[in-house]
């Protein structure tokens, strides 16, 4: 399919992407050529109806009043697929999770080739908060009896998971009041599954609030195992200075780009990439260097901690290996396209897959058992090096990079804000009630080719900031916004009078990169945090903060979204088709019903000035019902009583 050149702008908002499809032979394949052609199927939308093929009686395409053959109605079936998306995304970030535990377990015990516990302070962190007695325990001690107890919260069947704990009493409350405390992990998964099979739970309400308490097992508990072990294994981030884009391939060196989700074996790539052997090997190929850089959240999160590079984001994985200069692609797990396979075909790129949960046709399958990670990746460094002379077409590398500051964990805003002596939220809570910072917007989630690309995320984010809104960021948003060079303090000059002071008293930039998709835990613990610190109400429904999805695609955003609506945050979706679109009843549920529930709710926008709009009116109405804005007016009184009275 042939593009007219100036469709590539209304395609990407990323030069690098548009220099490469326009450098590109008509006849290579990519999701932006393919969305030309495929339109999305209908179907879920308010006109077409909704199909459920959850059964061989159907599947059944059900609109307006009728039902499918069993009797089930377009509420039900809408709020079955939808509890059923959300199980899958919980199952994708808590499996990941479920890993890292196990990992942890193998380090603690010296079987883990290459990995060892880093942050011993977070361990004991996390120990105390999953219950276990750290006294007269060696270290490896009690990484065991973590690693145990955090595998346990997968499939205890009794009680509920832990790290709930970490959220505010009254946010507890309301989950128990409302009886959507996880269990644990997998049995809520399961039960999901359960209740959405062909005749079983019918009620719209109840199948959503079953899926929320599948989300929450998500937020509060895989993912937040998951960032808190990765943090253990391979340190706690602290802000660094990196590089993006594109043009951060070397045309003289062996490029190899990770992949996926799974920081563990692309940690360890990195980390010994320079080693002298491997580079002298590389050398007697014919290279100057080995470049490891990455794409997705293995990207996010190996920035984080050892600032390699990400040179894109989702939509960007085919443009890589069209520059004709990437060796080897490794991936681990999810946002992987299966195009990769063909596209690879027609370069010399090797695309290695390392899990045993993802083959690839057309992939290289070198499998990561957690105790061969130093060895295999020595060997996939060799096999990326050995194919560095068989690069078939000419080099095309765009020259686009951007600098950014990554590397923000709520263990360092504490320290940034208050200092070594004196970590504390106090002076962002101050900024927020004192109106310098309006308010804090998480703006995560996917690309999504029916969207241009990154430019929703580009969009808010500086609008936001302009605003005196605080911006922070996951995932391939995060990505987004470093492309476009606004992730570094030198962005201050687009932010607001009031949250440029605050950046530039704190040296930070005004959009803070919290990692990847797991991480978006981290905005969980950082809005606790703040709640604990006072002055902003007693719950997460009380704080001026909201989540924004702008150009989601993955099951695992729907998780995300939802169990950051149940923890009492507002969150808006963009992009069409809405997965619940044709149905009133699951959209007032998840609206009305979630926010008179929960306090948060999830509302879907196909209009991007629209949820720019939503967003700064909830946030002022929580402003307004904490009467923050109300004291200062009282000072500026206060201030008139006085002069009057020294008048008189
Ligand atoms: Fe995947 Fe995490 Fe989405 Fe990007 S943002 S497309 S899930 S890589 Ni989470
Ligand atoms: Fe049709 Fe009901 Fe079967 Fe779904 S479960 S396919 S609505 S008969």
């Amino acid at each position: 399919m042939v593009m007219d050149k100036k469709e590539f702008t209304s395609i990407s908002e990323d030069e690098a992407i548009c220099h490469m499809l326009e450098n590109t032979d008509a006849d290579i394949s990519t999701v932006f050529t393919r969305s030309q052609t495929l339109k999305p199927c209908p179907i879920g939308s308010a006109a077409s109806g909704i199909c459920c093929k959850n059964c061989a009686m159907g599947p059944c395409r059900v609109r307006d009043d009728k039902t499918g053959l069993c009797g089930a109605t377009l509420s039900t079936i809408a709020a079955r697929n939808l509890a059923r998306h959300i199980a899958a995304g919980a199952a994708a970030h808590s499996d990941h999770g479920r890993d890292m535990a196990h990992l942890l377990a193998l380090a603690a015990d010296g079987k883990a080739e290459g990995l060892k516990i880093k942050d011993e302070p977070k361990l004991l962190r996390l120990a105390a908060d999953l219950g276990i007695d750290i006294n007269n325990k060696s270290i490896e001690e009690v990484a065991k009896l973590t690693a145990e107890k955090a595998l346990s919260n997968f499939g205890q069947q009794h009680g509920e998971i832990d790290l709930l704990k970490r959220a505010p009493a009254k946010r507890q409350d309301i989950w128990h009041k409302y009886n959507v405390a996880p269990r644990s992990i997998d049995r809520e998964i399961v039960e999901t599954m359960h209740r959405t099979n062909m005749g079983v739970d019918q009620d719209a309400e109840n199948i959503l609030d079953q899926a929320v308490r599948t989300a929450l097992s998500d937020g509060w508990g895989g993912s937040m195992l998951g960032t808190d072990i990765t943090d253990i294994l391979f340190n706690t981030p602290v802000p660094l200075a990196a590089k993006t884009n594109l043009g951060m391939l070397k045309a003289d060196e062996v490029n190899i780009v990770i992949h996926g989700h799974e920081p563990t074996l692309s940690e360890i790539i990195a980390e010994i990439s320079d080693e002298k052997d491997l580079v002298e090997y590389a050398a007697g190929k014919g290279a100057k260097g080995i470049n490891v850089v990455g794409i997705c959240c293995t990207a996010n999160e190996v920035l984080m901690r050892q600032g390699v590079a990400p040179i894109g984001n989702f939509l960007s994985q085919e443009m890589a290996i069209m520059t004709g200069a990437v060796e080897l692609m490794v991936v681990d797990i999810q946002c992987i396209m299966q195009s990769l396979g063909e596209l690879t075909k027609k370069y010399h790129t090797k695309l290695v897959t390392s899990s045993p949960k993802a083959k690839i046709p057309g992939a290289i399958h070198m499998e990561f058992k957690e105790v061969n990670g130093l060895t295999l990746a020595r060997e996939i460094i060799k096999a990326a090096a050995d194919n560095f002379a068989n690069r078939k077409t000419k080099v095309c590398i765009p020259e686009v990079k951007s600098d950014l500051v990554a590397g923000f964990s709520h263990e360092y805003i504490r320290y940034m804000l208050g200092g070594k002596f004196r970590e504390s939220f106090r002076p962002l809570n101050d900024g927020i009630i004192d109106g310098r910072i309006q308010g804090i917007v998480a703006i995560v989630g996917c690309n999504n080719a029916r969207i241009t690309h990154d430019k929703y995320h580009n969009y808010l984010a500086k609008e936001f900031i302009k605003r005196d809104y605080l911006v922070v960021q996951t995932g391939c948003g995060a990505i987004s916004t470093a492309k476009c060079g606004i992730m570094t303090p030198e962005a201050m000059e687009e932010a607001g009078d009031g949250l440029r002071s605050i950046c530039e008293a704190v040296g930070i930039p005004p959009i803070l990169h919290l990692g990847s998709c797991v991480d978006n835990s981290r905005i969980l613990t950082i809005a606790s945090e703040i709640v604990k610190e006072g002055g902003l109400g007693e719950d997460l429904s009380d704080l001026p903060a909201a989540g924004i999805a702008p150009e989601w695609m993955s099951e695992k955003a729907l998780s995300i979204g939802t169990y950051f609506a149940a923890s009492g945050v507002y969150v808006a979706f963009s992009g069409e088709p809405i997965p619940v679109e044709s149905s009133e009843e699951v959209k007032r549920i998840m609206t009305e019903g979630w926010r008179t529930k929960f306090g948060g709710e999830l509302e879907w926008f196909a209009d991007i000035d629209q949820i720019l709009e939503k967003v700064i009116n909830v946030i002022q109405e929580k402003r307004k019902a904490l009467k923050i804005d109300v004291k200062k007016e009282r000072v500026l009184m206060d201030m008139e009583a006085r002069r009057t009275m020294q008048n008189v």
